[in-house]
């Protein structure tokens, strides 16, 4: 990443030697698991110029913006709603924590039997190496499980503003009233924030616009239904990653344009086993799952992840006639995510079975970090109901070092040849 941002970074109090070193190790891992590919879409250019600049380009936007008085947003789940801070003029993005940094650190907070995301979420903010917390004028933490929950004790303190964001752990008319009563508290916090009071036209046309995103990230998805899977696993996964950081008109046409290219290749005889993932969210840089998978004759057809589907799948509606309504359905539309930290989570079994079938799916792949008592939980009875259903099915628990890398990738080998 070119030098001139260096007095940007500096300003944004990175540590600038740690941050080489991570730029290093994410530009090395792009060469090697994406580059690489043979018959990449021409489209993915842009994609990779987005990495490219990831704390560059994209941090002097942000930059800019908060000159010209726009608020910016970090989050790390997709519970957070994007329409109501769009709505305020302000910024959402997605916070880093896909990569093994500070850890160390990260344990002086948080235990050591904590999953890598949160431990990353925190080792990013201790080593000054995310110049998206450091451009946050507001981190909202949400309480999902117990991990963030805790976790978020810790960051309120490490970052400029924080927001907590209280979740019901089940799914009944009480609890989406509740649900609806902590979205309207997050308006509040928005509106103090930025000094800007939500009204029914602003809300109405950011609901359109994350919706159009939403649509344009489903019309890939629907192309990987294809037999002939136009684009790798790890292409579609990193959009799926750069939809959380990305200026959303520009991604939203960005994805358009893919998906016209990609259409006039669903000639093209594609290889390998189609495979679809379900578990944890994959946050940018992670891709080591998805490259193993793809290097040992898979292909990574459809994602069940909040990198994925579960994350961009339900659209918010857009006929409520007044400011009220629309919140509600904002509510209502947020908990229709079907994360494993609810319980029960029947939906979520069946939005996989579902997937398996509507993509076509050789075999599933259950992902969890581990210490991710949710979905390490989940993905028990999830294994053996698919396993009842004659669906080929692997059960993997891994954290973001490199270390496991060599029993992964015989293990999924192994995996990807018994599929018939
Ligand atoms: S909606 S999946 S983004 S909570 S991996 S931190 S669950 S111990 S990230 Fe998530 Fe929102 Fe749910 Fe999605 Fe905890 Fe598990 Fe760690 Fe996790």
């Amino acid at each position: 990443m070119s030098y001139k941002y260096t007095e940007m970074w500096k300003k944004l109090n990175i540590n600038l030697e740690a941050h080489d070193q991570l730029i290093g190790i994410l530009s090395e891992g792009y060469q090697t698991n994406f580059l690489s590919q043979s018959n990449r879409p021409e489209g993915m250019k842009y994609f990779d110029f987005v990495v490219s600049e990831i704390h560059g380009l994209r941090i002097q936007e942000l930059v800019e913006a908060r000159k010209e008085g726009k608020k910016i947003i970090g989050s790390f789940c997709v519970y957070v709603p994007e329409e109501i801070i769009l709505a305020l003029d302000a910024i959402s993005i997605g916070l880093c924590s896909g990569a093994e940094l500070a850890f160390e650190e990260a344990e002086k907070y948080v235990p050591r039997n904590t999953c890598a995301l949160i431990k990353s979420a925190i080792g990013f903010n201790l080593a000054k190496v995310c110049p998206y917390i450091e451009v946050s004028d507001l981190v909202v933490g949400e309480n999902t499980c117990d991990g963030k929950k805790k976790a978020y004790e810790s960051i309120k303190d490490l970052v400029n503003d924080f927001h907590l964001m209280d979740l019901p752990q089940t799914k009944n008319s009480d609890s989406m009233k509740f649900f609806k009563t902590e979205i309207r508290r997050f308006i509040a916090k928005l509106e103090e924030l930025t000094g800007k009071k939500l009204t029914f036209e602003k809300l109405q046309a950011a609901i359109k616009k994350v919706n159009k995103k939403r649509q344009a990230v489903a019309r890939l998805n629907i192309l990987r239904r294809n037999p002939n899977c136009p684009i790798s696993g790890l292409d579609a996964l990193l959009i799926n990653q750069i939809y959380f950081n990305d200026d959303i008109d520009r991604f939203t046409g960005k994805v358009n344009e893919l998906c016209d290219e990609l259409e006039k290749k669903l000639e093209t005889k594609q290889s390998g086993k189609r495979i679809l993932v379900s578990g944890c969210p994959m946050a940018i840089p992670n891709w080591k799952l998805p490259a193993i998978v793809e290097q040992n004759g898979g292909h990574i057809i459809g994602e069940e992840l909040c990198t994925g589907e579960r994350g961009s799948f339900h659209l918010t509606a857009e006929d409520a006639d007044t400011l009220e309504a629309q919140i509600d359905q904002i509510a209502e539309r947020y908990m229709k995510i079907e994360c494993a930290v609810f319980t029960p989570n029947e939906d979520r079994l069946e939005r996989i079975k579902e997937m398996a079938k509507i993509y076509k799916a050789d075999g599933v792949l259950l992902y969890n970090l581990q210490f991710c008592q949710p979905y390490q939980h989940e993905s028990i009875s999830i294994e053996k109901e698919l396993e009842n259903l004659n669906i080929p099915v692997l059960n993997i628990d891994t954290d973001y070092s490199m270390e496991d890398s060599g029993q992964l990738s015989t293990r999924i080998e192994a995996f990807i040849e018994r599929l018939s």
